[in-house]
């Protein structure tokens, strides 16, 4: 397996289905849902979970102060905006924690929020002093990072690392970073502070889950996720997407931290909440993400999966198939076929039509295909 020491052992994920997932086109999540989405994403295994701002709405506080006070295992934080009128809201709804974040590019500047630098970075230390005095977890953001001035961005992220906050984060808010831009500010501000750092990133460009990665190989701490990715637009960092990639880096330790076999549930149940289908190429639970098709890899997964699968199915609860009566599948995943036909106790049979089309006809595959490594 690689090895990138430069990763932190146990990056948290930052859990914003109930936030960033929350400003998802057809997403319309009520109260007793959201406290459903909670406890299912608590029972996986998430470090934190984050909710829209009590400012937001009457429902958004007293969603907060019900989910605040489920006494899950995983922290629960809010997002605000960096002013001290949403600060002082949030602290009243006894969540763990509260994400602030502040416009610096010269976009959101200009046709957003309108203030100087100065202002921002004046701001800030005001709103991360409120929050630290009583004794709660704040971070510190700034939107639109990659499309800020990073002499702005390291001024400010060094402003509120001086007066204790605990997390700084960087927000691709666009979708416009790649991996070595993420990589290379992450580094940086890694040099800059001594707090922990966030990586929040939009999937604009398809960039999502590398970014992520990227941020944590360059000394990230959290990343921010959601399930199936929902968000503004096309999204953020899927939770399935992150948790595969750090699998391939560190199975045993994906394994210990998450219960990985409630993925699908979770994502069966934010995809019918929100009304979509889970892709078929989705990260681990897509409908095409352990079938197996062409006679050369069917020999081989046959003999043993590890040749064509970085990731176990069994380790989420799912299975694998062998595409057979396929002209570009072969004789070996059908004689492995028939050799289980012939055998005299019930055997999983699992042929799963999925279409009236013989070429789409699928066969489970069982104890012949243990793993090997
Ligand atoms: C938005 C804000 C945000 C915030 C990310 C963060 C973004 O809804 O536009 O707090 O780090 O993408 O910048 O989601
Ligand atoms: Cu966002």
């Amino acid at each position: 397996m690689p090895s990138h020491p430069a990763i932190t052992s146990h990056p948290a994920i930052i859990e914003s289905t109930l936030r960033e997932g929350e400003q998802f086109a057809n997403a319309f999540f009520d109260s007793d849902q959201k406290v459903e989405i909670a406890r299912l994403l608590d029972a996986f295994g998430v470090e934190y979970l984050e909710l829209t701002s009590p400012a937001a709405s009457r429902r958004s506080r007293s969603d907060c102060e019900r989910v605040a006070a489920l006494g899950l295992r995983a922290k629960v934080l809010t997002h605000t905006r960096c002013h001290l009128e949403d600060a002082k809201l949030a602290l009243e709804t006894g969540v763990d924690g509260i994400d602030v974040v502040f416009g610096t590019s010269r976009y959101l500047r200009e046709y957003s929020h309108g203030k100087s630098m100065d202002q921002v970075i004046e701001t800030a230390i005001e709103v991360v002093e409120c929050i630290r005095s009583h004794d709660v977890e704040v971070r510190f953001s700034t939107e639109d990072s990659f499309r800020s001035e990073q002499a702005d961005l390291i001024r400010a992220y060094r402003a509120v690392n001086a007066v204790g906050v605990n997390r700084v984060g960087v927000a691709d808010t666009v979708g416009v970073a790649s991996p070595r831009q993420v990589y290379d500010l992450v580094r940086r501000l890694r040099q800059e502070v001594d707090c922990d750092i966030e990586f929040h990133g939009h999937n604009d460009t398809g960039c999502a889950v590398a970014n992520a990665f990227c941020a944590l190989e360059a000394g990230a701490t959290h990343v921010d996720t959601s399930v199936l990715g929902i968000g503004e637009r096309n999204g953020i960092t899927p939770l399935g997407g992150l948790v595969a990639r750090l699998y391939a880096e560190d199975p045993e330790g994906v394994r210990t931290r998450y219960d990985l076999p409630l993925l699908r549930e979770i994502e069966n149940t934010v995809a019918s909440l929100v009304e979509v289908d889970v892709p078929f190429n989705n990260y681990i639970t897509g409908y095409t993400a352990f079938t197996h098709k062409a006679g050369i890899h069917a020999k081989a997964i046959l003999n043993d999966p590890s040749s064509y699968e970085i990731l176990d199915p069994a380790d989420f609860g799912l299975d694998r198939y062998v595409h057979v009566a396929h002209r570009l599948t072969g004789w070996n995943a059908i004689k492995s076929r028939t050799r289980r036909s012939r055998r005299s106790r019930p055997i999983s049979r699992r042929w799963r039509t999925r279409s009236r089309s013989a070429s789409r006809t699928w066969t489970h595959c069982c104890a012949s295909t243990t793993r090997r490594s």
